[in-house]
């Protein structure tokens, strides 16, 4: 019995069309520059030799790109509609169309420019659509194929089915078209904005120790860690943000961007860290952060003596409880409009965000805030808390070692060793290197300028040849050295001493 094609043909293109729309989607709702089809045009057209590309150029003008990738959909047609003759030969043959065709998807997306893990999901997603879908629609094809009884019974099952997938499909990629120009909408309003009192300024000279490998003193704001719970980060414009400040107040405070900009702005390096962060993890920045004062916007509305805490919400929902004390006393604790002379990025809390020196990130640097409710600790619990992670989060003293790197060989002799040690708001008195368990020599410091960053350090010993193991531990302003209990991150920070593995030959 011959079975007529076009509804196999129309199933393999319906079904390919939506893997396209739904891989576009993802791309533009996780913000990934490009979808994967533009990645494949642009490895073609790196790969391109350089006559061809000149010609192509001149022949199409400025339309090269646009007709690239209508080649490369038209190819793509052809492959979906050969995806759909080869199911009529079972359900697996048409694997031999989809898995290739992601693959090079896959290899395109992977070889752009600082490609990672997250930018592989579009194609993921694609080809989870294509192969689901796919049989889906052809499930329908196959229990109608030679039973002329329930052939036109199933037809109109699988005519059915292809018209809510082309509509699913059409919608899935305008929704994700409509986050994607959102976010690009913010991202060019960031790029122009020039916030008044916010200035540039490069790291002293003298906070670096000069010892190549160790952590940049400033972190660039394309290497700062990232932490939060979010998938799509909020885009919002800074004319639609505002903020609340209210609960245990005289007065009640709402500020709109404009109103907050407009006061005495405070710029300072402070160092950022997350409590999750392992011993000698990199879940640490340092930065200069530009903004307002909260205490100075606390100071006139009246706080209850009885209140001890601030909750903070932030846009997507997150919250935190900050202790009042760390946000009221002579510390730089502010609502950041600007990190190291430039508009917040957009994944570290534009327009606003909280910072305070000396506290963990997560009871206190809330990204996208909207809402500061003054409040007890009796009554609100922020949104790790209420996971078991501990109410208030000070910084514990830490330090790190970042020259040499685990297993690193190295000349046997004078080695140099280096890192960054932090205890924020109290401050690194000295900083103590150990070889395999021998004397304890103190490292040089870089210069600081507060208390309120990370300090780098490097320190040369005589090495001999063969294994070694290097500790270091610092010792803080207030007299505190760092324990060696090693303890884990959760509840409240990880204690213990970093060391790192080398030898030397
Ligand atoms: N809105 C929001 N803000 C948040 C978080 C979050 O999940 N959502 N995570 C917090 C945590 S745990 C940390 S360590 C810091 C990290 O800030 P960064 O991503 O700018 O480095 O943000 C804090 N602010
Ligand atoms: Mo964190």
């Amino acid at each position: 019995m011959t079975t007529r094609r076009a509804p196999w043909v129309l199933a393999g293109v319906l079904a390919g069309l939506a893997g396209l729309a739904t891989s576009y989607a993802t791309a533009m709702v996780l913000t990934i520059r490009d979808a994967p089809v533009v990645a494949v045009a642009e490895v073609v057209i790196r790969f391109t030799p350089g006559p061809i590309a000149e010609r192509a150029i001149s022949v199409l003008g400025h339309f090269d790109k646009p007709f690239l990738v209508g080649v490369i959909l038209f190819l793509l047609l052809g492959c979906f509609a050969l995806a759909g003759l080869l199911a009529r030969g079972g359900w697996y043959r048409p694997l031999f169309v989809w898995f290739p065709l992601a693959g090079v998807g896959l290899v395109a997306v992977l070889s752009q420019r600082g490609a990672d893990a997250v930018d592989t999901l579009p194609v993921a997603v694609g080809l989870l659509t294509w192969v689901t879908l796919h049989s889906a629609l052809t499930d329908a094809l196959d229990r109608g194929r030679g039973r002329p009884d329930v052939e036109s019974r199933e037809r109109r099952v699988f005519l059915m089915v292809a018209g809510a997938v082309s509509v699913a499909a059409v919608g899935i990629a305008v929704a994700g078209r409509l986050v994607g120009a959102g976010r690009r909408h913010v991202e060019v309003s960031r790029r122009l904005l020039r916030i008044p009192g916010v200035t540039r300024r490069q790291a002293p000279a003298s906070t670096s120790v000069g010892l190549a490998g160790i952590a940049p003193w400033e972190t660039p704001n394309e290497d700062f860690y990232l932490i939060d719970t979010t998938i799509a980060k909020p885009t919002i414009e800074p004319e639609d943000w505002s903020l609340r400040i209210h609960g245990m107040v005289d007065r009640e405070l709402t500020l709109s961007y404009s109103d907050l900009v407009s006061r005495r702005m405070t710029q300072s390096w402070i160092t950022l860290n997350c409590v999750s962060n392992e011993v000698g993890g990199g879940l640490v920045g340092n930065a200069r952060w530009s903004g307002i004062r909260i205490a100075d916007l606390l100071a006139g509305l009246g706080v209850s003596d009885d209140a001890d805490c601030v909750l903070q919400t932030s846009h997507d929902g997150w919250t935190c409880a900050t202790p009042l004390e760390a946000l009221t006393d002579d510390r730089d604790a502010m609502l950041a409009v600007a990190m190291n002379g430039r508009p917040l990025p957009i994944e570290h809390g534009f327009p606003v965000r909280t910072i305070v020196p000396g506290l963990y990130g997560y009871v206190s640097a809330t990204k996208w805030v909207v809402d500061l409710e003054v409040s007890t600790f009796a009554e609100s619990t922020g949104y790790w808390t209420t996971k078991g992670w501990s109410a208030e989060g000070p910084v514990k003293i830490a330090s790190r070692i970042d020259v040499p790197r685990s297993g690193d060989d190295v000349a046997a002799g004078p080695v140099s060793f280096g890192g960054v040690a932090w205890h924020q708001h109290t401050g690194i008195d000295f900083v103590e290197v150990q070889v395999d368990g021998g004397e304890w020599t103190r490292a040089e410091l870089g210069g600081v300028p507060s208390v309120d960053t990370w300090v780098q350090w490097s320190v040369t010993i005589d090495v001999p040849e063969g294994d070694h193991e290097v500790r270091v531990r610092a010792t803080g302003k207030d007299g505190e050295t760092q324990t060696s209990v090693v303890r884990s991150p959760d509840p409240d920070g990880a204690t213990g001493w970093h060391a790192v593995e080398f030898s030397a030959g």
